[in-house]
C-alpha cells in the first residue's frame, strides 16, 4: 500500500521533498500539501499532483487518511509540529533544526521517550551522502589509522536572507558539519571556539570554529554564505597513517579555448540530491517497517546540534572557547 504524506511547509524545502516523493521515490503519495500561505499550497499541490491541500498543520497531521508527516515549515515549527506527530502516532520527517533551543529538543525528546518509540527522523541528509559514507568506512576499516582532524568546507553563493548574521551561519548552516562530524567520527564535542575574520563590504563575513572531541581530536569548520563562486562543500579526515579527502562531484569538465572547467551547483539541492533521494526513501522504510533507520539522526542528534550552535554563538560573541557538556546518549536513543 503507498504511504500517505501530509508535506507541512511548501518553501524551498518543502517544494524538494514533495518532488522527491511524488516523482523519484515509489511508495508514497502526497495526500496533503499544508503551508500558511493558501495559494503557495495550491501550487505546490498542483504541480506534485498532492490530494488536498490546508493551511493548518495540526488539521493535516490528526487526519484518518495521513500516515506520516514531512515537516518543512519555518524553524521555530518544528519542535511543536514533531510533538503533534508524536502524539498522533505518527512517524516525521524533520527538517533541521529540531529547534534551535536545546531545551525544546528536550521537550521532543522527552515526549518520545513517553511514547515508548522514536517517531521523529532529522534532515540531517549528509549522514546519506556517498562522501561521507566512503570517509566513514575508511575510517572503520583501519585504512586511515587513529583519527586526528577533520577539516570542513561549507560555502553557499550568497546568505538565503538580507538579515543573516554570522550567528546564523552557526545556528543555520554548521548543524550540517556538527551532525556529520559526530556520525563519522562517532564522538561528542567537550569544547567550541569561533572566529571570523572581516571583509571589506557589510556582507557576512566567513565564521571559522575549532571544536575538540571527547576522544582528543580538532574538526575545524569554515562556514562561508558569501563564497560568491558557487556552492561548494568539502571536508578532509586526517588520520595518524593516512587521510581521505571528499569533494562535490564532477560530472563533466570541459576543455575549450585553452582553459578547463568544471560547474559548481547553485545550492544544497542540486550537491545533495542523491542524499536527500536516500534519506526519504530511508525515511519511507522507517514508516513501512516501524524500524528507524541506522544511519539517520533523530531527537537526540537534533539536541547535541542544537547545544554545539548554542555554544558556538557564545564562543563568536564572547570571543573565547566554550566548554560544552558532557552528553551521554540516553539508553532510549542508544543504536545497537
Ligand atoms: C541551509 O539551510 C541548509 O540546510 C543547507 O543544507 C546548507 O548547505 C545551507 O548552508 C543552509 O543555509
Amino acid at each position: 500500500m503507498s504511504l500517505r504524506l501530509a508535506v507541512i511547509g511548501a518553501g524551498i524545502m518543502g517544494s524538494d521533498h514533495a518532488r522527491i516523493f511524488a516523482s523519484e521515490l515509489p511508495g508514497a503519495t502526497l495526500q496533503v500539501i499544508c503551508d500558511a500561505s493558501e495559494q503557495r499550497a495550491r501550487s505546490l499541490a498542483d504541480s506534485t499532483g498532492a490530494a488536498h491541500v490546508l493551511t493548518d498543520p495540526e488539521a493535516a497531521i490528526a487526519r484518518g487518511d495521513v500516515d506520516a508527516v514531512v515537516v518543512a515549515s519555518p524553524d521555530f515549527t518544528h519542535a511543536p509540529l514533531s510533538i503533534a506527530g508524536i502524539r498522533a502516532g505518527k512517524p516525521v520527517l524533520c527538517e533541521k533544526p529540531l529547534s534551535q533551543s536545546p531545551q525544546e529538543c528536550l521537550r521532543v525528546i522527552d515526549r518520545e521517550i513517553a511514547a515508548g518509540r522514536r517517531f521523529v527522523q532529522l534532515g540531517f541528509m549528509r549522514r546519506f551522502d556517498q562522501s561521507y559514507a566512503e570517509m566513514k568506512a575508511a575510517l572503520n576499516g583501519g585504512q586511515l589509522g587513529r583519527p586526528l582532524i577533520m577539516h570542513n568546507f561549507h560555502r553557499n553563493v550568497e546568505t538565503p536572507a538580507a538579515d543573516f548574521t554570522g550567528a546564523m551561519a552557526i545556528t543555520n548552516s554548521a548543524p550540517h558539519e556538527f551532525d556529520v562530524a559526530r556520525f563519522v567520527l562517532d564522538t561528542e564535542f567537550v569544547g567550541i571556539s569561533a572566529f571570523q575574520p572581516r571583509r571589506s563590504d557589510a556582507k557576512v563575513a566567513p565564521v571559522m570554529m575549532v571544536l575538540e572531541t571527547a576522544d582528543g581530536q580538532l574538526v575545524n569548520i569554515e562556514i562561508n554564505n558569501n563564497a560568491a563562486y558557487g556552492y561548494d562543500v568539502r571536508g578532509e579526515l586526517v588520520g595518524e597513517r593516512g587521510s581521505i579527502s571528499m569533494d562535490a562531484p564532477i560530472y563533466s569538465r570541459l576543455d575549450a579555448a585553452l582553459k578547463r572547467t568544471v560547474g559548481y551547483e547553485g545550492d544544497w539541492r542540486g550537491r545533495y540530491a542523491e542524499a536527500y533521494r536516500r534519506q526519504n526513501r530511508a525515511f519511507l522504510d522507517f514508516v513501512r517497517t516501524g524500524i528507524f533507520p541506522g544511519m539517520a539522526a533523530d531527537a537526540w542528534d537534533g539536541h547535541r546540534a542544537s547545544a554545539i550552535a548554542e555554544a558556538g554563538v557564545q564562543a563568536l560573541s564572547e570571543r573565547r572557547r566554550v566548554a560544552l557538556e558532557p552528553a551521554e546518549r540516553p539508553a532510549f536513543y542508544r543504536r545497537d
